[in-house]
C-alpha cells in the first residue's frame, strides 16, 4: 500500500478520499485554493498544501502545480476525486510520467471513453448494446440520411461531451441545417472539438448505471445497478440502489454487459457503466471513468469500500472482494444536498453556514464538505454534502430518509433539503414511478410555497410545549415529529427568536 496519498480536489470527496486512506493507515496531503484555507478536507488531512487563489482554473485544475506539491511532500500517488482533473487522460499520463500513481484508470482507458463514438465502435465490438446511431457526421446530408435510417426523433451530441453538454433533440430533417450548424459551434466552444453524432431520441428512459471494479491482474466485477433518473439539467439530485425497476434476471444481464465494456477498454479501479433503460430493454449510453458522486448507495448495500479499493488495485493489489449472490443487501437512497434555492430555479445561494446539524443514527451517512463558520462561495460546485440512508427496504427506506433529513439543520445558505422532503412524501417516487422527466411531470416540487410555513408552525409549537413544561402547565398539545423543521428557509433557531409564547395568546 502507499505511503501517501495527495488529493487533488474539495469539498466532500476530498473528504471522502481522506476517510478510506486513514483508515488504510495511508498520510494525506490536500490541496487549496485561498477560498478553502479552512476548509473540512484541509483540516482532516495531514498535511494541506496551497496551490493557488480561487479560480479553479487556477488551482485545482493546475496539474503542474499539483504534481510538485506530490513530489515536495513525499506523496507516491494522486487521487483525483470527481470533477476537476479526474477524467483528464492527459493528468493522468502527467502523473504516471512524472513517476507517481495515478490512482484511477489507465490513460488510454480514460481516453478510450472520452470519445463518444469511438467508445460506441468499441462498445459494439464488444457485444455491449448500443443505441442505435451514427459516426461522426460531416454534412447535413450524412445527418438526413442517419436520421432516416434510425427514425426520428434524433438527439444531436457532441463527439467528446458527455453529461449531457450540448445536446439537441431533432424533431424532423427540416431541422437539422441550422441545429447541426449550431451544435457543431457550441461543440468546438465546449469541447474544443467540433465533431457532432446522431442518437435515436428514447423519449422516456431511466438512467440506470452498474458500479464495477477492476484490478491489475484482470479480475474485473459488477456491484449492481444505482437509479439516477431523479436530475434537474443533468445533475442527480437522488439515487438509489437497487433500482425499482431492476430484478434479479435483469442486473445479472446488465452486470455481465458492463464488466465486458470494461474488459474492452482494459479498465482498471472504479467505473461506471451508464445505461438508459426504456420499455425493458437497455442501452449503453458512455462510461464514467471515475469514482462518482452517488457511490456510497452502493457501499451501503454491498458492504464494499469502494474508495479503499480504488487505493488497493492502484497500488497493485487485488481486490479485496468477490461478487456476492446476496448483493444488494436492503436499499439504499442519497440526496444531494447543494446550496441551491429549489424554489427559484436551483440559483446558486453563498454565505456563512451559521449553524449546522447533521443527522446521525440506525442506517444514516452523512458525507459533507462543510462545518459550522465555512463560508459557502460561488467558485465551485454548490454540493455542500450527501445525505445517504440504508434500510431494509424501499419502503423504510424513504422514511429513514425522510427522518434524517428532518434531522439536517443548515442555516446560512439556501439548500436543497426542502426539496427533498418534498420528494420523499411524492406519490409517484414512493411507487418508484420515475424516469429522467421525473421532475419535468411533478413542477409542483420545484414551486414556492409550504417550506418556511412548516419551520414556523414548528418553531411556534416547540415554543409552546417548552412554556407548557415551565408552567407544568395544560392547554396545548402539538405533536412536534408532524411539524418538524421542514428544511427551513429561515431556520428553525431564528423563529425561536423572533417568537415569543406571550405573541400567541
Ligand atoms: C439520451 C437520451 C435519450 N435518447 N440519449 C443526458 C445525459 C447524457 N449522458 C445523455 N443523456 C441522455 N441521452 C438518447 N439517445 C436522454 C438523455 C437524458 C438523460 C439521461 C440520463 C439522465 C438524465 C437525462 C435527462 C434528460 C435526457
Amino acid at each position: 500500500m502507499f505511503d501517501k496519498v495527495l488529493i487533488a480536489n474539495r469539498g466532500e470527496i476530498a473528504v471522502r478520499v481522506i476517510r478510506a486512506c486513514q483508515d488504510l493507515g495511508v498520510r494525506t496531503v490536500a490541496v487549496y485554493s485561498d477560498a478553502d484555507r479552512l476548509s473540512p478536507h484541509v483540516l482532516v488531512a495531514g498535511e494541506a498544501i496551497r496551490i493557488g487563489p480561487a479560480p479553479a482554473t487556477e488551482s485545482y485544475l493546475q496539474a503542474d502545480v499539483i504534481i510538485e506539491a506530490a513530489h515536495r511532500t513525499g506523496a507516491q500517488a494522486i487521487h483525483p476525486g470527481y470533477g476537476f482533473m479526474a477524467e483528464n487522460a492527459e493528468f493522468a499520463r502527467l502523473v504516471e510520467e512524472e513517476g507517481l500513481v495515478f490512482i484511477g484508470p489507465p490513460a488510454a482507458a480514460i481516453a478510450a471513453m472520452g470519445d463518444k463514438t469511438a467508445a460506441r465502435r468499441r462498445m459494439i465490438d464488444a457485444g455491449v448494446p448500443v443505441i442505435p446511431g451514427s459516426e461522426s457526421l460531416d454534412d447535413v446530408a450524412q445527418a438526413v440520411s442517419a436520421g432516416d435510417r434510425i427514425g426520428w426523433p434524433v438527439l444531436l451530441k457532441a463527439v467528446a461531451g458527455g453529461g449531457g453538454k450540448g445536446m439537441r433533440v431533432i424533431e424532423a430533417a427540416g431541422d437539422l441545417p441550422r441545429a447541426l450548424e449550431a451544435a457543431r459551434r457550441e461543440a468546438g466552444q465546449s469541447f474544443g472539438d467540433p465533431r457532432v453524432y446522431v442518437e435515436k431520441y428514447l423519449l422516456d428512459p431511466r438512467h440506470i448505471e452498474i458500479q464495477v471494479l477492476a484490478d491489475s491482474k484482470g479480475c474485473v466485477i459488477h456491484l449492481g445497478e444505482r437509479e439516477c433518473s431523479i436530475q434537474r439539467r443533468h445533475q442527480k439530485l437522488i439515487e438509489e440502489s437497487p433500482s425499482p425497476a431492476v430484478d434479479a434476471d435483469l442486473r445479472a444481464r446488465m452486470g455481465h454487459v458492463a464488466v465486458a465494456a470494461a474488459r474492452a477498454v482494459g479498465y482498471v479501479g472504479a467505473g461506471t457503466v451508464e445505461f438508459l433503460y426504456q420499455d425493458g430493454e437497455f442501452f449503453f449510453l458512455e462510461m464514467n471513468t471515475r469514482i462518482q458522486v452517488e457511490h456510497p448507495v452502493t457501499e451501503f448495500v454491498t458492504g464494499v469500500d469502494l474508495v479503499q479499493e480504488q487505493l488497493r488495485v492502484a497500488a497493485g493489489e487485488p481486490l479485496s472482494v468477490q461478487p456476492n449472490a446476496d448483493w444488494p443487501v436492503g436499499h439504499s437512497l442519497e440526496c444531494r444536498i447543494s446550496g441551491e434555492d429549489p424554489f427559484h430555479g436551483f440559483l446558486p445561494s453563498s454565505g456563512r453556514i451559521t449553524s449546522l446539524q447533521v443527522p446521525c443514527g440506525p442506517g444514516v451517512r452523512w458525507d459533507g464538505g462543510i462545518v459550522e463558520h465555512f463560508d459557502v462561495g460561488l467558485h465551485y460546485d454548490p454540493l455542500l454534502g450527501k445525505l445517504i440512508v440504508h434500510a431494509a427496504d424501499r419502503d423504510q427506506a424513504i422514511l429513514r430518509m425522510r427522518r434524517a433529513l428532518r434531522e439536517l439543520q443548515i442555516e446560512g445558505v439556501r439548500t436543497t433539503q426542502p426539496f427533498h422532503l418534498a420528494v420523499m412524501d411524492e406519490p409517484d417516487f414512493r411507487a418508484g414511478d420515475i424516469s429522467v422527466r421525473y421532475l419535468e411531470r411533478h413542477p409542483g416540487l420545484v414551486e414556492s410555497g409550504g417550506a418556511d410555513w412548516h419551520a414556523r408552525a414548528a418553531a411556534v409549537a416547540a415554543t409552546l410545549l417548552e412554556h407548557r413544561g415551565r408552567r407544568g402547565g395544560s392547554g396545548i398539545s402539538v405533536d412536534v415529529g408532524t411539524l418538524a423543521p421542514a428544511g427551513s428557509q429561515v431556520g428553525m433557531s431564528e423563529w425561536r427568536r423572533r417568537f415569543r409564547p406571550e405573541d400567541l395568546a
